[in-house]
């Protein structure tokens, strides 16, 4: 539309699109006129959430002069573009990060000071944007974060949930789970798009039809549609011009209205009907790592994977370009296997609909998807019932039938006979009722496959797709290790670290090259840097005090060392090994002399984490740690030696002030299990140690930072099937100091034994699975080793600093350059003022 504008109706454009002003009086003018116009409110009923709306409302407008100038530019130069996939974006707030970006929180500070409130006061206001479970969505988030901070032409693409991942509340030491009903006030970060709207079928059937060509095509036909409505969610880069964005889809009933139910008066069903369509987006399922095979998940799935394939390729027409050049402007990365149905769903596009022939549109799907892999658990890996998917998406089973027929027929060229290999290699699982392997799917339907840390990409490759690279070869496995983001962080969340690092660095560029921060090794043994080092800590502790204090009641030393374990509940994760070796703790100082406990060194440990609430045994271990918590924490005998504290409702703005906070952080995941964790960086960004196992990113971590300054223990990975088998065969093996654990609990000194009967069944009928008995000793054994170094300030300072020296591998935005080169062959695209 903008090119049929005359000239001078264009300059009338031009002369009211004048840069904001970031002078502080500019912004109370702002702030003052958003209270007015956008909130209809003024002086006479003002609060913190309304100054904090005003206040938001202003950044944002800052904000979309950067958005509209880079899609704008975008539109006309029509460089590649990445698309990245996501049914999850766990963004947290967005009001402190925008200030950053665009930095102005200084004049901003000033001028809502001059208005009456403190603008930290009005960053707590802001919901968290709770879009997903833990580390899958973090990781989507701050990809998005330095994709825009780079210039990628990078959009996410989403589902608008109405509820987020659920608050956590704690009663009676038990998890309870309350509705995230996030967007109750309005949301001053997301722009709905009403204009931009796509029809997404489910159910019907198949038929055939003669196109334009006179060629026979396939047609789905009738079912039930539903409307896809876009919501746009800008993701400032910081230090550019460039802003990013993430397209949400929310579920709307169509406009149409059954008159035919109308009219035999079910109005009531046509009604119900369009209900139900809204109420397709309402919930994020809250599982992680653990999927639930239900229909509402795969027709989110379904929803959200054709509205994004609709405005990719409707974007794509506007150039005009041919088919064949489909992967030259478009790379789709698929985040886990949930938006694995683009693949059947492109290539039902092309041919069905566009009229390509088979081949020809199989080429441009295989060269446009690239596939990422987060988990090797069993129960993670999604499968979908044959019956399900013929039910709900009929012609899309029908081109994952051919999809699987036309690759195994390529297979046995190759490995003629080898019907073993077919069985194992095949899309359809086997079996009553035959399922949909997503994994392989996506495997066979992208160009790439990438897992997330050396070590669990070594895996997949030698166990999940070990039959793929024996087709393939295996240059199409490769590993990109997360990275995350150091402007949320370090730069934001830890400013008092932020400013000593610039000071010594001498600039703030480490926070976009973060392989600078080496440059403060040399500085590692300077007594004055290592006390100004110790004091931020000391402070970030102290932060964290007052927090639990004010919100639990809880007293904590902040002389005492923070150990911290913050992720999700899951057994492979082994909150359970943590807390029974508190109880171990506990015991030890418990047969100690008064004398003898005034000498230990102090502890405080930190959980904090949510499980799905359908996870039995997550939740006893949540009930089991809070349970040992109301015992130790109560006990004079042991002179505040030891406390335990369970933090409810762990969030993205939570971590903020957990992870600067920590002197040790724990990361115990079963070796193999944990395909890479994020929260270990972040922790070690921040200096602090980590306890962990020889699994997922801990060992890269450890190879940058140097082995001195990380304390690993555990059995390897490779020796973990031996082990299971083993016990399996030959009888478990119980710890003897874990015996002594179990037998406290037993024992009834955690209250009622009979509750946590279950938890203690998986360490022995149940045959320890996740090897908590193997592991114990050794675990032990360094804790033991974290009180004798903590002893030592100097020394455990000088670690500290060389910790955040080694972390600049683990920026996202060296990941993303990653993803950018190897697999999207996407290059910068700068926007100027
Ligand atoms: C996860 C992994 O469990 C986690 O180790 C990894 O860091 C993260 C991002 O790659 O992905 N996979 C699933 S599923 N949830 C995760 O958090």
């Amino acid at each position: 539309k903008h090119e049929q504008l005359s000239e001078p109706t264009l300059q009338t454009w031009k002369k009211h699109i004048v840069p904001e002003k970031n002078d502080p009086a500019s912004i109370e003018s702002d702030i003052v006129h958003h209270t007015i116009t956008t909130l209809c409110r003024g002086v006479y009923n003002l609060d913190k959430l309304a100054m904090y709306q005003a206040t938001a409302h202003s950044v944002r407008d800052r904000l979309l002069e950067d958005w509209n100038l880079t899609q704008e530019a975008l539109h006309r130069e029509n460089p590649k573009r990445c698309y990245y996939m996501s049914m999850e974006f766990l963004i947290g707030r967005a009001l402190d990060n925008a200030l950053h970006c665009l930095h102005v929180k200084k004049n901003y500070n000033q001028s809502v000071d001059n208005l009456g409130f403190s603008l930290e006061d009005l960053l707590c206001e802001e919901k968290d944007a709770a879009l997903g479970n833990g580390g899958l969505g973090r990781l989507a988030a701050c990809y998005m974060d330095s994709a825009a901070t780079q210039d990628y032409p990078t959009w996410g693409y989403g589902l608008r949930y109405q509820y987020g991942i659920f608050k956590q509340m704690i009663k009676d030491g038990y998890q309870t789970e309350m509705p995230d009903y996030w967007l109750n006030f309005d949301n001053p970060w997301e722009f709905p798009r009403a204009d931009i709207r796509y029809e997404v079928r489910f159910h019907g059937y198949v038929a055939t039809k003669i196109n334009e060509k006179g060629e026979t095509r396939m047609t789905w036909e009738g079912g039930d549609k539903v409307q896809a409505m876009a919501y746009d969610v800008p993701i400032p880069g910081f230090d550019t011009k460039g802003c990013g964005n993430i397209r949400l889809w929310s579920s709307k009933p169509l406009n149409t209205f059954d008159f035919d139910s109308f009219n035999a008066g079910d109005y009531e069903r046509s009604v119900a009907e369009q209900t139900a369509a809204q109420n397709l987006t309402s919930v994020l399922y809250p599982n992680d790592n653990h999927l639930v095979g239900k229909e509402l998940r795969l027709k989110q799935e379904y929803f959200f994977v054709s509205a994004s394939l609709q405005d990719i390729i409707h974007r794509f027409k506007r150039a005009k370009c041919p088919w064949k050049d489909f992967p030259d402007k478009v790379a789709v990365q698929m985040n886990d296997t949930h938006p694995t149905l683009a693949v059947p769903e492109l290539q039902r596009i092309l041919v069905d609909i566009e009229g390509l022939e088979w081949d020809d549109a199989w080429d441009i799907v295989t060269r446009t998807f690239a596939f990422t892999n987060h988990t090797v658990l069993p129960e993670a890996l999604e499968c979908w019932s044959v019956p399900m998917m013929e039910k709900i998406l009929p012609r899309h089973m029908q081109i994952i039938y051919d999809i699987n027929l036309f690759f195994l027929q390529k297979v046995e060229k190759v490995f003629v006979g080898d019907r073993d290999l077919l069985k194992r290699i095949s899309i359809i699982e086997e079996g009553s009722p035959q399922q949909v392997r997503m994994a392989f799917l996506a495997v066979v339907g992208s160009h790439t496959v990438n897992g997330v840390a050396a070590l669990h990409s070594d895996l997949i490759r030698k166990h999940l797709f070990n039959d793929f690279i024996k087709y393939y070869g295996p240059d199409k496995f490769i590993n990109i290790t997360n990275g995350i983001t150091p402007r949320r962080w370090l730069y934001q969340a830890n400013p008092d670290l932020r400013d000593l690092i610039t000071t010594t660095l001498g600039s703030e560029d480490w926070a976009t090259k973060l392989d600078l921060l080496k440059g403060l090794k040399k500085f590692a043994d300077d007594t004055k840097f290592q006390s100004q080092w110790a004091a931020v800590k000391y402070k970030n502790k102290e932060r964290l005090a007052f927090w639990i204090k004010a919100n639990m009641g809880i007293t904590v030393n902040p002389d005492a060392l923070f150990d911290i374990q913050v992720k999700r509940i899951h057994e492979y994760k082994r909150q359970y090994m943590n807390i029974l070796s508190v109880i171990y703790r506990y015991q030890s100082l418990k047969k100690m002399s008064a004398e003898d406990i005034s000498q230990q060194v102090p502890r405080v440990v930190i959980f904090g984490g949510k499980a799905a609430p359908g996870y039995y045994i997550a939740k006893l271990v949540i009930k089991l740690i809070n349970s040992a918590a109301q015992v130790i924490n109560n006990d004079k005998s042991i002179q505040d030696m030891l406390k335990v504290v369970f933090i409810p409702d762990y969030n993205v703005s939570l971590a903020e002030i957990i992870v600067p906070a920590s002197d040790i952080s724990q990361h115990i995941s079963t070796a193999g299990t944990e395909a890479s964790g994020t929260s270990n960086m972040k922790f070690v960004l921040n200096g602090g140690l980590i306890l962990g196992t020889v699994d997922g990113a801990n060992i890269e971590i450890g190879e940058q930072i140097g082995a001195e300054n990380i304390f690993m223990f555990g059995v390897l990975s490779d020796e973990v099937e031996d082990i299971r088998h083993n016990q399996k065969y030959h009888g478990l093996f119980m710890d003897p100091s874990l015996q002594v654990v179990i037998d406290s609990i037993q024992a009834g000194q955690f209250g009622d034994p009979s509750i946590f009967g279950p938890l203690i069944n998986t360490l022995t009928y149940g045959g320890d699975y996740y090897l908590i008995s193997v592991d114990f000793k050794s675990y032990l054994q360094k804790h033991t080793e974290v009180d004798e170094t903590y002893r030592d300030k100097k020394s455990w300072v000088k670690k500290s600093i060389m910790c955040t020296a080694g972390m600049g591998f683990f920026s996202s935005d060296r990941a993303v350059c990653e993803y950018a080169d190897k697999i999207w062959k996407l290059k910068p695209f700068k926007v100027e003022a």
